[in-house]
């Protein structure tokens, strides 16, 4: 079977281009209700019985018959020999990603992970205490998407902050562990790890069972069961984003090889026909030299299936009038991953305010972001880059207000929160500050 990708050829100078780009862009996050009953159904289930509830979907779902839920435990010993079986490079290249995505965490905890506090003239000390959760669950999908560089994006920055105990569930169906996500699970200082999956674990971690403990916090992604799940239970217990699709945009200025560009844009599209790659250029022979390496390079790519679907269904090459209005662009789009692949990134880099992580240079492949450049690859989708940010170590905090009011300091703030009591109507607030100033 012959594979051809074919991206929407858009232009801004276009009449129709809003209306193209528009429809290019659609992506609803809407789940069926059929999901979503049985989603409800689960976590009631989960909710009242527990590990028996557990054990039944995971025998029904996943063909894991398990007798109890201590064979469902992967121990650390489990983990760690998981780890010694692998090849000695698979083995270094995991450690050296680990150690470079916790050094770039343990800056972003001293840079905006930090207490602070200042006292006023009269003595009155204020600030913010900055605490990690005491507990998380990481949800790791089982099956097409279990990405082992996912385990220590998750894991290492709940590390980097303190959190000490750190739960892993990982579908594993039909018992079939997959080794590379246990030793990454053993690399990143995982606490303990569970294999069991969907909604049912989500249930699990957000409600507690008499095997898994209850958890304040439920991050890593997964299909629509787990994303329905988790939006569920928010509130209960905190969670991470729900992500969309993953999507990459690429602003040339047409100097970087059209054929790194080419496989730029099939590596995010090889993730999922949903995928969305889409490139910006002001120079349109250099649009067409990148689709002519797309047809060139495609059927040399194991998964050319998906990412000739993702490519023509989802992706666009786009000409723009110049930078300005590629730059202009891509914020309207606010993508996930942005590529500036420019031989002067940094003149275009103040032009761009909404992406959840920026590549700089030609040199700056997407692919080493994703597994150990150091900065987290968990970011936001679908446009949700204009409001929200990557995955960090403060999504592993809470903040705590620290106020110490002086004698002096009270005078002062007595009489100004008397004032506004009195305004509430609420006389015993009025009073508490009243009764503190002296008279
Ligand atoms: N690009 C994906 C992350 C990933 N890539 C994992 C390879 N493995 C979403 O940001
Ligand atoms: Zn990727």
């Amino acid at each position: 079977m012959e594979f051809v990708a074919t991206p929407a050829r858009l232009s801004t100078t276009d009449a129709q281009f809003e209306h193209d780009f528009a429809q290019r862009l659609h992506w609803s996050a809407d789940t069926d209700a059929a999901i979503e009953q049985r989603v409800a159904d689960i976590l009631a289930d989960v909710q009242k019985r527990g590990d028996a509830a557990v054990l039944d979907y995971t025998a029904r779902f996943d063909g894991l018959q398990a007798g109890s839920m201590q064979t469902l435990e992967l121990r650390k010993e489990e983990l760690k020999a998981a780890f010694d079986g692998l090849p000695a490079e698979q083995r270094e290249a995991l450690e050296s990603a680990a150690r470079r995505v916790r050094s770039y965490h343990e800056a972003q905890k001293k840079a905006n992970g930090e207490s602070w506090s200042y006292r006023d003239e009269d003595g009155t000390l204020l600030g913010q205490k900055v605490t990690p959760l005491d507990r998380v669950g990481i949800y790791v999908p089982g099956g097409k998407a279990a990405y082992p560089s996912s385990v220590l994006m998750n894991a290492i920055p709940a590390h980097v902050a303190g959190v000490e105990d750190i739960i892993m569930v990982v579908p594993t169906p039909q018992g079939v562990k997959n080794p590379l996500v246990l030793a990454a699970a053993y690399v990143a200082g995982v606490h303990r790890a569970f294999t069991i999956g969907g909604a049912q674990a989500v249930a699990a971690l957000a409600y507690g069972t008499a095997t898994i403990p209850k958890v304040d916090k439920i991050t890593g992604p997964g299909n629509a069961y787990v994303a329905s799940a988790k939006k569920r239970v928010f509130g209960l217990v905190g969670i991470d984003m729900i992500a969309g699709p993953s999507e990459i945009l690429v602003l040339a200025d047409g100097t970087t090889p059209p054929d790194w560009v080419a496989m730029d844009l099939f590596s995010q599209a090889e993730h999922d026909e949903l995928a969305q790659s889409i490139l910006l250029c002001p120079d349109a022979a250099y649009l067409d030299a990148v689709q002519r390496e797309i047809d060139r390079l495609l059927p040399e790519m194991p998964r050319k299936a998906i990412i000739a679907k993702s490519l023509s269904d989802r992706g666009a090459l786009i000409l723009t009038r110049d930078m300005e209005e590629a730059c202009a662009l891509s914020n309207r789009i606010a993508p996930e991953h942005l590529e500036v692949s420019s031989r002067d990134p940094h003149r275009w880099e103040p032009l761009l305010k909404h992406a959840g992580a920026i590549f700089l240079g030609a040199y700056t492949s997407e692919s080493l972001g994703d597994y150990c450049a150091g900065p987290n690859h968990v970011l936001p989708t679908s446009g949700t880059a204009r409001f929200s940010s990557p995955l960090g170590v403060y999504d592993f905090q809470k903040r705590s207000s620290l106020i110490e009011v002086s004698e002096a300091g009270a005078q002062v703030l007595g009489k100004t929160a008397a004032v506004l009591a009195y305004g509430e109507g609420l006389q015993g607030h009025a009073r508490a500050a009243e009764m503190r100033i002296k008279r």
